[in-house]
């Protein structure tokens, strides 16, 4: 009986992924979403400490995410703050910051 109990929650832990409904955003252009934590934030570059990224295959990581030309970012947004991110793929076919959404 345990072992089946063990089994059902492993499925649900399967069935239920955290970024599921972005599964496939990564391929057709629109921005995959990532909660962080901004470490510094500039014109150009933002560095963040981001959770994993399952669907592009990120760990959880401190880096620097280019800002992209029309990004959206809230103005109340500064160093320290825990945030959403939405990132998109720029024309260099790398990840940049496309909005940031604070709470
Ligand atoms: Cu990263």
């Amino acid at each position: 009986m345990k072992k089946v109990f063990a089994a059902f929650v492993m499925s649900m832990a399967v069935a239920v992924p955290a970024f599921g409904q972005h599964a496939d955003q990564n391929n057709d252009g629109t921005a995959i979403e990532v909660r962080g934590t901004i470490n510094s934030i500039g014109p150009d570059v933002v560095n963040v400490s981001h959770d994993p990224i399952p669907e592009i295959g990120w760990p959880a990581m401190t880096m620097d995410l280019p800002v992209q030309p029309d990004a959206k970012i809230a103005d109340d947004v500064g160093a320290g703050d825990t945030v959403t991110l939405m990132l998109v793929k720029g024309t260099d076919g790398m990840y940049g910051i496309g909005a940031i959404v604070s709470d």
